[in-house]
């Protein structure tokens, strides 16, 4: 596309092409026009509307439709087999052993939680651990990650719980006959929309909300998921779909998460790569979309209006094109609209800016940071600094 060009599709959408890369999106899908062609005007069309038909796309075309017994609260219990003084005494450190007792057997899996002393009850911070230096015990607890800086986190008066996705679904191919899965559905029974990995590590962060609504400790009302990669992936899905989280915390999501699939960013991941090396993340109708990327009716930034009008924060590094950091600020500037509809402000700014000045004014947050693909404590400032602006700290004890 000519330089002219750009600058008109750019203009056509209300926006500047960006400073920072040279690239804007291509005959993106309306966000406020339904698949039938309806203007979306108002919150109830949103919410009678558009929502839904978004999420319903999202769930038979890209991640699988989770069966209903999985998200059954009956089936759901806890044991808290390990309570103690953590942080030099400033924190409690619960461990939970989250069960589920699914129509075709049981299953469990552990989390984490470090909750500030003194302060409760605390908003929290969900973190969906992926590989990398996360250490885990015994019992398959989180003890560490480089990705988790649990301790700052606790320093800023949040709670924050961690549990390792490898323990909720294999990440590798063939393991929907092991984790979750079995429990809920025969593998037999799977079909083209069943759901998958990413739908399975999504569904624990909700398990995990379900026992935070039973902690005295935790304010259930201002809990927000973090995820890197394709946790970062797994932190928009939880909150697509389980509205009790109030804040999603997108790091460095790229393909299948933040990043617009209506943009030509060659260096970034398309849906071909991803679905040949972890095709077990999605359900099989996704490879539908394979090489199709402009031809697709939907595209991430209606992912990320789903979040509407709750707190969105999206996350890029310079140096990790393979996410495509401009398709991540596009996505998270085109899904904007959403909140408008609510009488809020989405992302506020005309183009991407410089690492290490977060764009934090509306209720969507973005900022791209100097580096790699990585989860880094500046990553968890901006989130963190994010809640705060939305009076998310607690009071001073
Ligand atoms: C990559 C994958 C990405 C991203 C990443 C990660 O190999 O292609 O989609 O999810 O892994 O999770 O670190």
């Amino acid at each position: 596309m000519t330089k002219g060009k750009m600058a008109l599709a750019a203009a056509l959408m209300g926006v500047s092409a960006s400073a920072w890369g040279a690239n804007a999106p291509v005959n993106v899908p309306e966000l406020m026009k339904s698949f039938s062609g309806n203007a979306i005007k108002s919150v109830a069309d949103w919410e009678s509307v558009r929502n839904p038909e978004i999420l319903e796309a999202y769930r038979t075309e890209v991640f699988g439709v989770r069966p209903k017994a999985a998200d059954e609260r009956k089936r759901v219990s806890f044991e808290v087999f390990d309570v103690g003084e953590a942080m030099d005494g400033r924190a409690v450190r619960k461990q939970v052993r989250i069960r589920y007792a699914g129509p075709h057997g049981q299953f469990a899996f552990p989390v984490t939680v470090y909750i500030p002393k003194g302060k409760a009850p605390s908003p929290a911070f969900v973190y969906a651990a992926i590989y990398h230096d996360t250490v885990v015990d015994k019992d398959g607890c989180v003890v560490k990650s480089r990705f988790w800086p649990a301790e700052e986190i606790i320093s800023r008066g949040y709670a924050t719980a961690a549990f390792m996705v490898t323990n909720v679904a294999a990440d590798a191919k063939a393991g929907f006959s092991q984790g979750v899965f079995p429990s809920v559905q025969p593998e037999g029974e799977r079909t083209a929309d069943s759901w998958a990995t990413i739908s399975a590590w999504a569904w624990a962060a909700s398990r995990v909300m379900d026992w935070i609504e039973a902690e005295p400790l935790i304010d259930a009302k201002r809990v927000g998921i973090v995820g890197h990669s394709r946790g970062g992936k797994t932190a928009i899905w939880t909150g697509a779909n389980d509205r009790r989280f109030a804040m999603v915390c997108s790091n460095d999501s790229g393909c299948s998460g933040a990043k617009l699939n209506h943009i030509n960013l060659p260096r970034s991941e398309s849906i071909a790569k991803i679905t040949n090396r972890f095709p077990y993340w999605f359900c099989v109708n996704y490879r539908r979309h394979v090489g199709r990327e402009m031809e697709m009716p939907f595209d991430q930034h209606e992912l990320l209006a789903l979040i509407a009008p709750r707190l969105l924060c999206v996350a890029s590094a310079t140096n990790d094109a393979w996410a495509g950091p401009e398709g991540e600020w596009w996505s998270a500037k085109l899904a904007s609209p959403a909140w408008e509809l609510y009488g809020k402000k989405g992302l506020v700014a005309d183009s991407m800016p410089a690492p290490g000045a977060p764009q934090q004014e509306g209720c969507v947050s973005y900022h791209l940071r100097a580096g790699g693909h990585d989860l880094s404590p500046y990553d968890w400032k901006c989130y963190m600094d994010f809640a705060d602006r939305h009076g998310w700290r607690p009071a001073a004890p």
